[in-house]
């Protein structure tokens, strides 16, 4: 695997704060009304992605996730102003304001969404890695999904077939512990969601996902094994999610002792403390990339602030016409 050096940790802490507050900032400007419907954050869940992007091919290797996706896009390159503008429905936004909170999506950047329905993208990722192996690309894909995800009855038909053909894919199963109000243990008899695996005689384990060197070893091996043509890999990445399911969650389901124990081990944290212990920046130059992070983000909000929304026409060039449709009556000039 590709070293772990200070240079990957002050990277890592840089990138996970920015994630982080731009995603604070989200849950600020929804309740100025800024931003509308629906917003799950992923603000606990960054060593997954930090990790993620340590290792894979960014050239080639393709991510495709559920609707907690605005901060994988950025990680892979996307402009973080026009996915704020997206969530705004601003026609600066990645999908011209049309999209949304949950479908951030940019084929250039090889992030292939953004996908509402629970289990969606399970046999989607599945089919991109198809579509590599096909044209002999030796590309890898990593499918996110979470731990509810892991119920639906697309990702055991997905799982036989990747095996079967040997598919490029290494399926990244995020547990944060709950699916909404719902428990892992409510809806499993066995919590180690990674032996569903074993099931399909596909290699698989638990990794800690707290950690992102931890999250780096595990993908890069995965990865490694698909890239050769010996076929997918299982990972059960057990992570925690701070906030809320989306903006109205009450949080009956736990109690806050719980979401402060994980805390304890928050990945910022931890990226943070070996920094300071090893002596890879001062004091004055942390300061400096939180200063860094936080003009960031302000650029963001100001970008989405300062951005038009679409014209109404422009609903027009994204649909597919059908002549006879009465719809297109009334097609405005
Ligand atoms: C097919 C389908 N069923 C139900 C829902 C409603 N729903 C939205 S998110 C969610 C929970 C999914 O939890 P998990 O897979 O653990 O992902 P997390 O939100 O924890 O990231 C449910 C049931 C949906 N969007 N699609
Ligand atoms: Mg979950």
């Amino acid at each position: 695997m590709k070293k772990v050096t200070k240079a990957t940790y002050l990277k890592w802490y840089e990138d996970m704060l920015f994630w982080r507050k731009f995603e604070d900032k989200l849950a600020q400007v929804y309740i100025q009304q800024k931003v509308r419907g629906f917003l799950h954050l992923y603000n606990g869940q960054e060593a997954i992605l930090a990790g993620a992007l340590h290792v894979m091919d960014r050239e080639k290797d393709k991510m495709i996730t559920a609707y907690r996706n605005h901060v994988q896009p950025i990680g892979l390159g996307v402009d973080p102003k026009r996915v704020m503008a997206e969530l705004y429905g601003k026609k600066t936004g990645t999908s011209s304001g049309l999209g949304g909170s949950m479908h951030i999506f940019s084929k250039e950047h090889n992030f292939y969404g953004g996908h509402g329905i629970v289990g969606g993208q399970i046999p989607l990722g599945a089919g991109l890695a198809f579509a590599d192996k096909y044209h002999k690309r030796e590309a890898v894909t990593l499918c996110f999904l979470g731990d509810g995800a892991a119920r639906q009855g697309s990702l055991h038909e997905t799982l036989n077939m990747a095996v079967n053909w040997n598919l490029p894919v290494v399926f990244c199963v995020e547990n944060n512990g709950y699916a909404m109000g719902t428990s892992v243990a409510r809806t499993s008899k066995s919590t180690d969601i990674w032996k569903i695996g074993n099931a399909y005689e596909m290699p698989c384990g638990p990794v800690d996902a707290m950690n992102p060197t931890k999250v780096a070893e595990s993908l890069d091996e995965a990865i490694k094994r698909a890239r050769k043509g010996d076929g997918p890999t299982f990972l059960e990445l057990k992570t925690y999610r701070y906030r809320g399911h989306s903006m109205s969650d009450a949080q009956k389901y736990r109690t806050k002792e719980e979401v402060a124990e994980y805390q304890k081990i928050d990945p910022i944290t931890q990226v943070l403390d070996i920094i300071k212990e090893k002596k890879y920046a001062s004091e004055d130059e942390i300061k400096e990339i939180n200063k860094r992070v936080k003009d960031k983000v302000s650029e963001c909000e100001k970008f989405a602030d300062e951005s038009d929304f679409p014209d109404k026409s422009i609903m027009y060039d994204v649909v597919y016409e059908q002549e006879d449709y009465p719809f297109l009556a009334h097609k405005p000039e």
